[in-house]
């Protein structure tokens, strides 16, 4: 029977197939679709970081990776997103303005969908205006900011600033990714933090019920 670490392995060396075929049989085992992201497919992504941190990969190794892992998450979308919920606030999401890291704010916007939120995906690179332009069309009570990069962290800064100067009412602002702390958030005035997705869940949930 397939293991968990030989999906992790899968991802992590791009094998794009048979990353496909272990999610297929490892979700006919009985795994649920959280549990191979968060278990196996996350930390096959974590093994890749390391790899390139320490020059034994390079980016087209990680965008091979990144493609595999992908491929994976369109299986499991479906699955992550509970059918028939009818979402009662709009969110917005999106990675900042130089960042084209996507994943992990793919993850976030699936595990928000599944909660039963509709959410926006602007896609990456997203400037501070387009993300203000989106909350007002969509009169969105939430905003999500991803960064992966310390060097796209003063854009979230930014983001952050022009969004409060705003000061649409009722509209929060949170932010994640791995260079991203509370202690960031807080400094940048985000109204909320969340290190993974299932912790993006709670946060949203937190922020958004009625006595908030
Ligand atoms: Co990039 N990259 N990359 N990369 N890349 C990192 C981030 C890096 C840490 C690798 C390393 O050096 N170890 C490093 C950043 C170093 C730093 O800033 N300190 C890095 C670098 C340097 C770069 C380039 C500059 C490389 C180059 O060109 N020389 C370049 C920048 C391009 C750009 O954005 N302008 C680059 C490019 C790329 C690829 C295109 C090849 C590819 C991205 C493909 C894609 O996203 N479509 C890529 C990849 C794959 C990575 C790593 C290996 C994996 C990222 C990932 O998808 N992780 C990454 C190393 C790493 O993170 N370990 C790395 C899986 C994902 C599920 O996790 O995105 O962290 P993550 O999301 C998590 C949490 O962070 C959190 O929840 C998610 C689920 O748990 N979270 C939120 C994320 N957003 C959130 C928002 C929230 C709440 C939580 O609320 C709204």
């Amino acid at each position: 029977m397939a293991e968990l670490t030989e999906l992790t392995t899968a991802v992590a060396t791009g094998q794009r197939a048979a990353t496909l075929r272990l999610t297929q049989e490892l979700l006919a085992a009985g795994h649920t679709p959280s549990s191979l992201v968060e278990r196996a497919l996350v930390p096959g992504m974590a093994i890749v970081g390391e790899q390139f941190k320490r020059n034994e990969i390079f980016v087209p190794e990680m965008l091979i990776a990144a493609r595999a892992m992908k491929e994976a998450l369109k299986i499991l979308e479906p699955l992550l997103i509970a059918a028939g919920i009818k979402p009662k606030y709009t969110v917005i999401i999106g990675t900042v303005q130089g960042d084209l890291h996507d994943i992990g704010k793919n993850l976030i916007s699936m595990m928000w969908r599944g909660a039963g939120f509709a959410v926006v995906d602007l896609g990456t690179n997203v400037s501070a205006e387009r993300y203000l332009a989106a909350a007002l069309e969509h009169q969105a009570r939430l905003i999500g900011l991803s960064a992966l990069l310390t060097t796209t962290m003063p854009a979230m800064k930014e983001t952050v600033r022009v969004l409060k100067a705003a000061g649409v009412p009722h509209l929060r602002v949170v932010v994640g990714g791995a260079p991203i702390t509370q202690q960031f958030a807080d400094e940048i005035g985000a109204d909320g933090y969340a290190a993974d997705a299932g912790s993006a869940v709670e946060l949203a949930h937190r922020l958004l019920a009625p006595a908030a």
